[in-house]
């Protein structure tokens, strides 16, 4: 691997210990927790703050509660986003999100002395993976000036409402419209992540250009039957509510099976009144499908939603169908993924292209500007679990394509 002349050989060493610092900023138990607009997230935010001003950048949070540090450039000049997630999982890992927060701005230090052609903002977003609101990507939605306020109405389970906690956090909900950014100002926005999957470890590379991000949709069914004795109800006179999630999933399960470039998944179940001795009598669970095809994705939810329907009716469960969200697949801007295989290659890295089947704050920036991704392998291809890893050497190798690429980029 080439060396940038910029770049200390240890940025790599250097970014794994703020990821290290940071990850404590957590609600406690395996892993890290930090949802948004939290005491953990205003303590990430204070470590975040500091790293920015290292770097010369001028911090601010913006309506939407996003924290951003500027690099400014000459009057007029084009601005270049770059971010990630702060937020986790429950119980996730310390590199998903904060890693693409954390290394642009260790790498724009680096460049402290120089003058880009652009202007640089990090984002550091409050919200990508909606664990605390039913909603999530209220940040990149703000910029892009396709926020539905009607979210900010939505609360969390202890009846917190968003408005509320931005407010309290020093956002400003009613600023949130006036946030969106004009896309003519904007060379584009990039982010980096961990590839949170298996690929580039089997091809033993350490970094990989996003091609397009997967479309998801997300269904929420609640099927009701007859809550009643387990010992006493003889098995042709059950409405087993829970006989039909199970047989649901396994429908979901098979369908996607059977389909290529589509996954499926059946989780977040919750019965009533769950109980050993007693048949559940209300089964409510969460569908999520994702597909790198729009067509193949919305074809799978209309026929699996309709064997739902079937598997109900022939077991005389009540059952209603909620499709609660749904998200575009996102093509990757060519010029972007010139742009950073022209530094990979610069650094002695190839240039391999691969599929996200993650969504990320990418995915509604496409709405925005532009957007490109790079990955970054990831042990095991394990993510959103307290053991997911990366490496010193491959977080430098990810440095070297930034610095590559920032110092490259065309902004005409
Ligand atoms: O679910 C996702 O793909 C993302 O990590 N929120
Ligand atoms: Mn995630
Ligand atoms: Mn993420």
């Amino acid at each position: 691997m080439l060396m940038s002349p910029t770049l200390p050989a240890d940025t790599g060493l250097t970014l794994m210990q703020r990821l290290d610092e940071i990850a404590q900023f957590s609600e406690g138990g395996p892993g890290v927790t930090r949802r948004p607009f939290t005491e953990e997230h205003r303590r990430a935010n204070k470590m975040i703050t500091a790293w920015m001003q290292r770097a010369g950048l001028e911090v601010h949070i913006d309506a939407a509660g996003t924290l951003v540090g500027r690099k400014a450039a000459a009057p007029g000049a084009k601005t270049l986003l770059i971010g990630s997630h702060q937020d986790t999982i429950r119980q996730g890992g310390r590199y998903d999100g904060i890693f693409g927060i954390a290394l642009p701005i260790l790498v724009l230090e680096s460049l402290r002395e120089r003058t880009l052609p652009y202007a640089v903002e990090v984002l550091a977003f409050a919200d990508e993976e909606g664990v605390r609101f039913p909603t999530a990507l209220m940040g990149p939605r703000a910029l892009a000036g396709t926020f539905d306020s009607a979210n900010l109405l939505k609360t969390d389970k202890d009846g917190v409402s968003l408005a509320a906690a931005l407010s309290g956090f020093g956002g400003d909900p009613d600023g949130i419209a006036a946030a969106r950014r004009d896309p003519d100002d904007l060379l584009g926005y990039l982010e980096m992540h961990i590839e949170q999957g298996p690929v580039l470890e089997s091809l033993g590379l350490p970094v990989g250009i996003v091609t397009a991000i997967c479309g998801i949709e997300r269904w929420t069914v609640e099927l009701t039957g007859q809550a009643a004795h387990a010992g006493t109800t003889p098995m042709d006179l059950r409405r087993d509510a829970f006989a039909g999630a199970a047989e649901a999933a396994l429908e979901v399960e098979s369908y996607c099976r059977a389909t290529d470039g589509l996954v499926g998944i059946v989780a977040s179940v919750s019965l009533l009144p769950n109980v050993p001795n007693a048949i559940p009598g209300q089964a409510t669970f969460s569908i999520e499908l994702r597909a790198s095809e729009d067509s193949i994705r919305e074809a799978a939810g209309a026929v699996i939603s309709d064997a739902v329907e079937t598997i109900s009716a022939r077991r005389g469960l009540e059952c209603r169908l909620t499709r609660t969200y749904a998200q575009n697949a996102v093509p990757c801007d060519p010029g972007l993924r010139g742009a950073l295989a022209r530094s990979l290659i610069q650094s002695g890295c190839c240039p391999h292209r691969l599929m996200s089947g993650a969504t990320h704050d990418a995915s509604a920036m496409a709405d925005l500007c532009p957007v490109a991704m790079l990955f970054t392998r990831c042990r095991d291809g394990l993510s959103h679990h307290p053991d997911e890893a990366i490496t010193a050497e491959d977080a430098q190798a990810s440095a070297e394509c930034l610095a590559g690429f920032l110092q490259t980029l065309d902004p005409d």
